[in-house]
């Protein structure tokens, strides 16, 4: 049995459900963290000292860190769908992975923290400019690398492009002017109609 522990406005948690989803697995997500509170527990302690959505548990097998699990998931139950194989293709998708996980996520937080979830008058204007630069550097970075590629990792939809298009999702959701970025649109329309973007967030394509 798959549970994913997590609630669905989480980045992290999103991931994993298109993950999940787009490999058809049988799971149940249960909504913790955020305003669902419950990571305090002595349960949760166990299954994450961190306390930090998501959590996977697959039967007695227990895995957290979000792009560990997506990297489980598609090893474990999509090697032919959703990753790829020989060495020097697969560390290609594990770049990308990193990439957003350790560059592109930490750079956009203050802009997604600032303008999302506070309110105006406690906004740090400042904080949420500068990361909205260092973004629109990371999407020309996107722009360029997908100038001529249908995917990141090259022409097969991969992991890669679960994390990625999480991230650059809630990118196109912020509520500011955007330079074009065409390859990154292009790229954008064809992977938000899967299914597991469909689950994961909930429809609402930009
Ligand atoms: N590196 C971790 C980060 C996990 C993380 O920061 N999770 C956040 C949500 S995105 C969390 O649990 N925050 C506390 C909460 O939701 O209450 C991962 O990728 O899984």
């Amino acid at each position: 049995m798959i549970r994913i522990w997590g609630r669905l406005s989480s980045i992290n948690v999103q991931k994993v459900v298109w993950t999940a989803a787009d490999l058809a697995l049988d799971f149940t997500r249960l909504d913790v963290g955020g305003p669902f509170g419950g990571l305090d527990t002595p349960e949760f302690g166990r299954l994450n000292p961190n306390r930090l959505v998501p959590v996977l548990e697959d039967d007695d097998f227990v895995l957290w860190e979000s792009n560990s699990i997506v990297r489980y998931l598609a090893e474990r139950y999509g090697a032919e769908e959703l990753w790829v194989q020989p060495l020097q293709e697969r560390v290609l998708v594990d770049r990308w992975l990193d990439w957003q996980a350790t560059t592109f996520a930490p750079l956009m937080m203050p802009a997604f923290i600032g303008l999302v979830r506070t309110a105006e008058e406690d906004r740090n204007e400042l904080a949420i400019a500068d990361s909205l630069g260092q973004c629109g550097i990371l999407i020309g970075i996107l722009e360029q690398h997908l100038q001529n590629r249908a995917y990141l990792a090259g022409a097969k939809f991969t992991i890669a492009d679960i994390a990625v298009g999480c991230q650059v999702h809630r990118w196109l959701h912020l509520p500011v002017p955007r330079a074009p970025s065409p390859a990154v649109r292009e790229w954008y329309d064809r992977i938000i109609h899967r299914p597991g973007a469909l689950a994961a967030l909930g429809g609402s394509v930009v």
